[in-house]
């Protein structure tokens, strides 16, 4: 069956959501989440949701809530709405040509469009992006705390909530101490690992290395964000995989990744590389040659979260991802039902649910919209 793919209108809203405590890593700190919402229709007026994942400072990319408006109002619209999309994946090509950089901007619209597909074939978004997974691992990724015991408490009370994977960011001054006070309380969990986010460079290699005596599951991303050479003269040198989020940013770049052995695990978020199309080719190419990959978080809401949840039913993703329950950041979520977490640590994919599978409590949305703009084709 076709189903048309013509897009009618962009319903944009800019939410702003506060997060229960505030969020700290290495460049920076988040309390209430600016959050881009989508609203995308089609020609038969069926409608679905997404969330652009661009932050309110460019401290984890360049990206902000104020470039990605415009570069969704003033580039990314232009070429989508109205155009015969024959298939989802036919929009990253046509976002790519001749249109540099703002991958989160594009992948809100791209990943808004896979789910309007998966919707308008009455399917689940998991089922139409290939998934086969109907409960997916959580993990949590707690930011940076105060001091040692501060941490300490926050990763007991998470490991007792059943978290499979537990992210401690870390950063210069923040780390052996830190990790070490956690170790030598938890013993020999293996669910540990840690987040720099760019924080470290060259001159680090031996604190780097230190951190290798503590059996962690992986070091995310210690050196600068668009960096692979030093990577893989680190990598040589760690006994700990490092894994790579801001340093992906294609199928490219992860191809690179493997044949310069600048780390050996991905975290896929599908804003950072330009949406799912692309998202599935990291995935599949990580498969390929037996790379696990796992999915990233940005403090999304309930819709970003749904799109990451179809997205970690894929195969290859083999290990939990910083995909926590509605209630670990918000008081109340903008989706019916907010998103939980079974004591097992695991979370329901709606595979029998149409579309993202969760309904968006609009009055809640539009109670906390602050701006909004409705992007149509000029009749
Ligand atoms: O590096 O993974 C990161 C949040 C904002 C910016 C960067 C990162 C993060 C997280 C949050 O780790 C993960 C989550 O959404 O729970
Ligand atoms: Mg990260």
């Amino acid at each position: 069956m076709e189903f048309t793919l013509r897009i009618e209108s962009i319903d944009l809203r800019e939410i702003h959501l506060p997060l229960k405590e505030p969020f700290r890593i290495s460049s920076g700190i988040t309390d209430v989440r600016r959050i881009i919402l989508l609203e995308l229709k089609n020609a038969d007026g069926i409608s679905e949701w997404s969330e652009c994942v661009a932050g309110e400072e460019p401290n984890y990319s360049y990206e902000t809530v104020e470039t990605a408006w415009t570069a969704i109002r003033q580039w990314i619209s232009p070429r989508i709405l109205g155009a015969e999309l024959r298939n989802p994946r036919d929009v990253y090509p046509l976002l790519e040509r001749d249109f540099r950089g703002h991958s989160m901007a594009k992948a809100a619209v791209e990943m808004g469009i896979w789910a309007l597909a998966a919707r308008s074939e009455n399917v689940s978004l998991s089922k139409k992006l290939g998934g086969v997974r109907s409960k997916i691992e959580v993990g949590i990724s707690i930011g940076i705390q105060h001091d040692p015991d501060k941490l300490l408490a926050k990763v007991r009370s998470s490991i007792g909530e059943g978290y499979r994977k537990i992210k401690m960011k870390i950063e210069p001054g923040r780390d052996i101490e830190y990790v070490r006070n956690v170790r030598d309380a938890v013993g020999r969990d293996p669910r540990l690992m840690v987040d720099a986010n760019n924080a470290y460079d060259e001159k680090d290699f031996d604190v780097l290395r230190r951190l290798d005596e503590f059996d962690l599951m992986m070091i995310e991303q210690p050196l600068a964000c668009d960096d692979l050479v030093r990577h893989s003269r680190l990598q040589k040198i760690l006994r700990t995989p490092v894994c790579l989020d801001e340093s992906i940013t294609s199928v490219e770049r992860a191809q690179d990744m493997i044949d310069l052995d600048s780390g050996r695990i991905i975290n896929i978020k599908p804003g950072r590389v330009g949406g799912f199309t692309s998202s599935i080719a990291i995935h599949d190419l990580c498969s390929h040659h037996g790379i696990p990959v796992w999915c990233g978080g940005m403090l999304e809401s309930g819709i970003g979260r749904a799109h990451n949840v179809a997205l970690a039913s894929l195969p290859n993703f083999k290990i939990a991802g910083d995909i926590s329950p509605s209630d670990r950041y918000w008081d109340r979520d903008i989706v019916l039902p907010p998103w939980t977490m079974s004591s097992a640590g695991t979370m329901d994919v709606p595979v029998s649910r149409p579309g993202i599978g969760v309904e968006v409590d609009v009055d809640r949305v539009e109670n906390l919209t602050v701006n909004r703009e409705v992007l149509r084709l000029p009749r």
